[in-house]
């Protein structure tokens, strides 16, 4: 618990006994700081500013909760590709711009890149040889939008932030949402290009039709783990702008060779993607259906509010995965990258070889060597 001083600033009571239980009523105190211990090894602060702030509605704390927050843009992004998309997002935070506006530029940029055969134009076909797109977005205020299973539209990014902004709904799939994106005046394009659609055809000789998970991996690239750069690569980019305010967005074209029909964790609120201004934001990449399974982002997001590092928040919802299902486990990638209120952030993957890039006013082409299990 923290104690106010008289200088106005606060100062830690440390509790002799870790497991103290963290107050499930913010209202009666200023701030609480409860340590808990998560491993034999390690202590770990919980019962954030933001969360207390938050549950007691107390505007004066608010207020000194805002002084520790950073001042200046961030944004970071899944993957090396992320650099790219980074810098387009930048070019909007720099110039003081609405982070909302950042990612869905940002991520436009592997959507449109023919060379990126997991997101947008270009991407891997279903098993039926055809690119169907997932995506989704999220504000500062808790609006979002979404598409699943989108054919034809080069952006799908931005088909999700006009059902966001434009209708009462959440999500909008298959034909219904390319009917609504035609309505809005995006243009219907081919998405398959010359060489996804070698590759298919050359997966086709001896794919098998059953939805056994994975199945298009061992013969896609059977060396290659599930959810490595060879299959998938969803773009998950999570951003703060001048004002510090946060937004999100996810897009892909999920998993190559998947059933028709099938919709993976990107577009999916929660799974895929989650902001929360008060708290931070989390975003996901792998095989889809263990982060569904686990509401990994919400998850992610949830784990900082009770004041876990992103990097740790990621670490346990990954651990999550692998603790139900640890032959499972060995056999994919899944990836969380997480960002918080304060522009701290980490990720953590089951496997080797995720990465990330990160972009701030010191330094936009920074890429980051996910930490993992394995
Ligand atoms: C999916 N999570 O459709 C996506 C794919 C992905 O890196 O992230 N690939 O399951």
């Amino acid at each position: 618990m923290l104690q106010r001083l008289n200088t106005g600033k606060y100062s830690p009571i440390l509790y002799p006994n870790p497991y103290f239980n963290i107050p499930k009523h913010f209202k009666e105190c200023d701030l609480y700081l409860t340590l808990i211990m998560i491993s034999r090894r390690k202590f770990l602060a919980v019962g954030s500013l933001a969360s207390a702030s938050v549950l007691s509605g107390d505007k004066t704390l608010a207020k000194s909760i805002n002084t520790d927050l950073i001042k200046s843009p961030i944004v970071i992004s899944t993957w090396d590709f992320g650099i790219a998309a980074n810098a387009a997002a930048w070019e909007i935070l720099k110039n003081k711009g609405r982070a909302l506006d950042a990612v869905e530029i940002g991520v436009h940029v592997p959507e449109a890149d023919p060379n990126n055969q997991s997101v947008g134009y270009g991407g891997f076909p279903d098993r039926d040889g055809r690119v169907t797109l997932d995506a989704c977005i999220m504000d500062e205020f808790g609006n979002c939008g979404s598409v699943a299973a989108l054919e034809h539209i080069i952006h799908p990014i931005s088909v999700a932030r006009r059902v966001m902004e434009k209708t009462p709904h959440v999500m909008l799939v298959g034909a219904g949402a390319l009917q609504f994106a035609l309505e809005q005046g995006f243009k219907k394009e081919n998405l398959l290009t010359p060489s996804s659609e070698k590759a298919w055809k050359e997966w086709l000789k001896t794919a098998k039709y059953n939805p056994e998970i994975n199945i298009e991996n061992r013969l896609f690239s059977p060396a290659k783990l599930p959810g490595n750069q060879f299959n998938h690569d969803t773009i998950g980019m999570l951003a703060i702008d001048a004002a510090g305010n946060m937004s999100g967005a996810c897009t892909t074209s999920g998993m190559a060779y998947k059933m028709h029909g099938r919709v993976g964790d990107s577009p999916i609120i929660g799974a895929g993607l989650y902001v929360d201004n008060e708290i931070g934001a989390a975003t996901s990449t792998g095989v889809g259906e263990e982060v569904i399974r686990n509401v990994g982002s919400f998850l992610v997001v949830e784990l900082m509010r009770q004041g876990y590092s992103p990097d740790e928040a990621c670490k346990e919802a990954v651990m999550r995965i692998i603790r139900k299902k640890p032959e499972t486990a060995k056999q994919i990638q899944v990836g969380f990258l997480a960002l918080n209120k304060k522009g701290q952030f980490g990720g953590y993957a089951i496997q080797k070889g995720f990465s990330f890039a990160v972009c701030d006013h010191r330094d936009q082409k920074q890429l980051i060597n996910s930490p993992s299990y394995y």
